[in-house]
């Protein structure tokens, strides 16, 4: 059973860092209620979740994503390109200790795990402004060891690679061409977002089901045309701090 690693919604999460997007009131109660529902869809994708333990003052502690990479081999613990995000990561490391050996991204570089996407054998890692040339060249040292090819991905207006583009099959991503050239990750079906939900890049494949936003009707009518079976989600606070359904877990298969 994949374990799926979350941590609680910090009361501080208006503080978050923003890139794209304005800033809104987020609900924190509504917040935590979404998160809530968000690990019961994990649980019936066949998740067990595993707790971090919460950080009230981290306000992007939420996004656990963002702090670790998880192969099967071993756990690189990332560098945040957001200083604010730095403190995040030593609890995400002392959990994944129990599970995978841990190797880190170490200063100057940066590396944020919603850069990473895995395909098979190849780490596809966005050029953001969250991960840096150096923290790119540590993470194919670490992965290259195991086999993994690691190939940079060039972003344009987006926040992380997996806002563009994700898995929604082993064979197939959603993408948001405004952001990424599909192309650029090799010979995968495209499911396309529509160009109003500009957002609906970002699911979460577990097994052979995915996450998905609720608020992203029109893309997820295309996925299920093509077969994927989606597990609906409200996650429009957690949106408000530039976050998705990826973002908020860590899946240790
Ligand atoms: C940030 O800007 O770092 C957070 N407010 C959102 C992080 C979202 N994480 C992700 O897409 N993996």
């Amino acid at each position: 059973m994949p374990l799926a690693l979350t941590r609680a919604v910090p009361p501080s999460i208006s503080q978050c860092e923003l890139t794209h997007i304005g800033r809104h009131p987020i609900d924190h109660a509504r917040a935590v209620a979404q998160h809530r529902n968000y690990e019961r869809a994990l649980v019936a994708v066949g998740c067990q979740i595993v707790a971090v333990p919460a950080a009230p003052d981290l306000p992007d502690s939420v996004f656990v994503e963002d702090t670790a990479v998880v192969l099967d081999e071993v756990a690189v613990i990332t560098r945040p390109g957001a200083a604010s995000r730095r403190g995040e990561t030593v609890a995400t490391a002392e959990v994944l200790a129990a599970h995978r050996a841990l190797v880190a991204i170490e200063t100057p570089g940066t590396l944020e795990g919603g850069d990473v996407l895995r395909v098979g054998r190849r780490l596809f890692v966005g050029a953001s402004s969250r991960s840096n040339p150096d923290g790119l060249g540590q993470l194919d040292r670490h992965a290259r060891r195991f086999g993994y090819e690691v190939v940079t991905v060039p972003l344009r207006g987006c926040l992380h690679l997996k806002s563009a583009v994700t898995l929604v099959a082993p064979d197939t991503i959603v993408v948001n061409p405004a952001w990424v050239d599909a192309g650029l990750l090799g010979d995968l079906h495209v499911v396309e977002v529509d160009a109003r939900e500009p957002f609906a890049a970002n699911a979460l494949l577990v097994g052979d089901r995915v996450i998905f936003p609720a608020a992203h009707a029109r893309t997820r009518d295309r996925l299920a045309a093509r077969g994927v079976v989606i597990e609906s989600v409200d996650v429009s606070e957690l949106a408000k701090a530039e976050g998705g359904v990826t973002c908020c877990s860590l899946i240790v298969e």
